[in-house]
């Protein structure tokens, strides 16, 4: 039997579950690509928000790609679990908070009259770091973003609040970019100009964009995974999601009208998101794409059998604490030597069957602010990277096909660009410093590299 309204009095007593009526709830945000991580991250937050008496945030996901989640979860009401899962840990919650999925290709004009209403107040947005059409230079690949993106939809809908005289909109940027909020703004008001300028002033005085530092690792869920947690919680749950205990949500304090009340539930509202997002990018985020080449490279499968790789495991320490700790302004309450202890631990989560291959995706679109803002910093200050060398190196074996098919909307450019150059890739994303004239590799690096050609 399947999740949904009518099936609930089958679903586990040991699975917790929300108070609030979804029936009294309207829709309040409207979520551009509702992947495994919207589900794990915002909308548990929302969730724990309704439940704490907020009302009116009910969730409209929308999928720019392809069908797959509505057809997870409308048959299911819009309901799914979450499963937080460490070794010592196995706890799953029912989540409400999604009313609705609608599929852009099919249902454009009922995801433009959505975020029309006067009761929308926030597009928020996780479709990954390609999905934002910039070109090299990080401007609006205005053809690409013409094609099948969001912006033509935010477009027509800010052109009938504006004709109808409502609150402007906050899009809120959830993605692995540096000054994702920034970034959103710059890019929708390239569109705008392209296609609607007299709305682009109305917009820069009506909408805002925050910025936000979002951390939850969020595997995507397989079948395996689906089957044992039918047996857990005695239905089919087509949309459930497996993260761990830990979660952050660092969001500037930038709305264009109201929100929910997520610093009640364990989010940070704060007025400088930069350096909890720089850290988390730079050590965090780099140390996985780290993982994921130079692990991939020497025949692991998953997070926590890479970091347990004696050489690879010294080698993401040093990346974290060495190269990029020092290229980060912290904030008075963050300690980033604990910091990077507490990843360490998070990498090492047997539970959670991370996939390195999942982390290795888009590349090119990752690297600059995981790899490159470090690498030019030190470069900046005479200090260098070997860790990220090392890095760079097994992510250019990797682009000339060593773990099989590489997906990167970037690949072929960069293939045939890779004549053994290093500096000739990193080129293409605007990095010109010369970084590996004086570099001699260690006796460690050397291993790695070695596994990596
Ligand atoms: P997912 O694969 O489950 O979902 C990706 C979503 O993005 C899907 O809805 C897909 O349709 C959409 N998408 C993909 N390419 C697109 C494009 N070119 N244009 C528009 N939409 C596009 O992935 P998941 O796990 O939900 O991650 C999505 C993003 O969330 C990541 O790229 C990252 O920026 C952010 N994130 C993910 C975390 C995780 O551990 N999974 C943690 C922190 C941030
Ligand atoms: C990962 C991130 O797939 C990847 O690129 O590095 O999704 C990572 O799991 C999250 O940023 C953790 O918050």
């Amino acid at each position: 039997m399947r999740l949904a309204n009518a099936t609930l009095g089958q679903l586990s007593k040991e699975v917790s579950r929300f108070s609030y009526d979804r029936n009294a709830q309207n829709i309040g945000i409207v979520h551009f690509g509702i992947g495994a991580f919207h589900r794990a991250h915002q909308a548990w937050y929302t969730d724990k928000a309704m439940d704490a008496g907020e009302i009116n945030w009910a969730i409209l996901g929308v999928s720019m790609r392809s069908a797959d989640v509505a057809n997870q979860l409308v048959p299911q009401d819009g309901l799914y679990t979450l499963s937080e899962r460490s070794a010592a840990l196995n706890k799953t919650r029912l989540i409400g908070a999604v009313q609705n999925v609608a599929v852009a290709v099919r249902e454009r004009e009922y995801i433009i009259s959505t975020l029309a209403k006067s009761s929308t107040h926030i597009a928020s947005f996780t479709i990954t770091e390609k999905g934002y059409c910039r070109d090299a230079n990080g401007s609006l690949d205005v053809e690409l973003a013409n094609s099948a993106s969001f912006y033509p939809i935010i477009a027509a809908a800010l052109r009938r609040r504006y004709e109808a005289r409502l609150q402007g909109l906050t899009l809120m940027s959830c993605d692995n970019l540096a000054q994702n909020g920034i970034q959103l703004e710059k890019l929708m008001l390239e569109y705008l100009f392209h296609r609607d300028k007299q709305l682009a002033d109305w917009f820069t005085s009506n909408c805002t964009c925050p910025s936000t530092m979002v951390d939850r690792i969020v595997p995507a869920t397989t079948d395996n995974d689906r089957a044992e947690l039918a047996a857990q919680i005695g239905l089919n749950d087509f949309g459930g999601v497996m993260t761990e205990p830990f979660s952050q949500w660092v969001i500037e304090d930038k709305f264009a009208g109201p929100r929910p009340k997520w610093e009640n539930v364990g989010a940070d509202l704060v007025a400088d998101v930069r350096p909890y997002e720089t850290a988390k990018l730079r050590m965090l985020n780099g140390a996985h794409s780290f993982l994921a080449y130079c692990g991939l490279n020497r025949g692991h499968t998953y997070v926590h059998e890479a970091i347990s790789d004696p050489e690879l495991r010294e080698s993401v320490l040093k990346l974290m604490t060495l190269e990029a700790a020092p290229t980060i302004k912290a904030a008075a309450e963050q300690n980033l030597t604990s910091y990077a202890a507490s990843l360490m631990n998070r990498f090492s989560n047997p539970a959670l069957a991370h996939r390195l291959s999942q982390i290795a995706i888009d590349g090119s679109q990752k690297i600059p602010q995981r790899w490159l803002e470090t690498l030019a910093y030190n470069a900046r200050n005479g200090r260098q990277c070997p860790a990220i060398l090392v890095g760079i190196t097994a992510w250019i074996s990797h682009l000339q096909g060593a773990n099989g098919p590489v997906d990167d909307p970037r690949a072929k450019e960069l293939k045939s660009i890779l004549e053994g150059s290093t500096d000739k890739a990193l080129a293409l994303f605007g990095f010109q410093k010369p970084m590996s004239s004086n570099w001699i590799p260690s006796e460690s690096d050397r291993a790695i590299i070695a596994t990596s050609s």
